[in-house]
């Protein structure tokens, strides 16, 4: 049984958005494409407290972005809602910078009662919460797909997508177009 997990495609990551990620948008179509190949879709959000301690403002490094129930948390709305199975919050804790879909979130759980042994992992950002989803992917034993042309990456230092898919690839992260 396969999975499609898409990454934090939510508003604030696109253009015109509080963190926007390079070319953000571009992850959309793909993923609607994935979404329909695959049997069970999860998407993750960013979901953070306004005091969240990973923005500038707390002393963190991020601007403030994905403030829980605002519209620069919501989904982009090009994603085809009807194909996504369930919705997960990630980073809801002040302290926890949160940036795997699989911390506190219950996917561990969710996919195992769905049968689920692959992941297909897209989405945003490539450098952080989908790096980190996928090795937590690996770590909890799924095999992954990781699908690089449906994420994008921030890059704060060039070459972080690089060593994001190298990293990957060294624990056994499938990556493909
Ligand atoms: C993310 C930076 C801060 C991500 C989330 O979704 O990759 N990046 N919060
Ligand atoms: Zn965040």
């Amino acid at each position: 049984m396969e999975a499609l997990i898409a990454v934090d495609v939510q508003n604030d990551f696109c253009s015109g958005g509080a963190l926007p990620v390079p070319e953000g948008d571009a992850v959309v179509e793909p993923i609607n494409q994935l979404a329909e190949q695959l049997p069970f879709v999860v998407a993750t959000r960013d979901w953070h407290p306004p005091d969240h301690a990973s923005f500038a403002e707390q002393g963190g490094p991020w601007p403030v972005h994905c403030v829980r129930d605002t519209p620069g948390a919501e989904l982009h709305p090009g994603l085809h809602a009807g194909q996504i199975d369930a919705i997960l919050d990630a980073g809801r804790e002040r302290d926890h910078e949160g940036y795997s879909g699989f911390e506190h979130t219950g996917l561990d759980r969710l996919l195992r009662e769905h049968g689920v042994d692959t992941v297909h992992v897209a989405g945003l950002a490539l450098d952080y919460c989908v790096k980190a989803t996928a090795l937590d992917a690996r770590r909890a034993g799924f095999d992954v797909v990781l699908h690089a042309g449906a994420t994008r990456a921030i890059d704060v230092h060039p070459g972080d997508a690089e060593r994001a898919l190298a990293e990957l690839r060294r624990v056994g992260v499938d990556v493909v177009d």
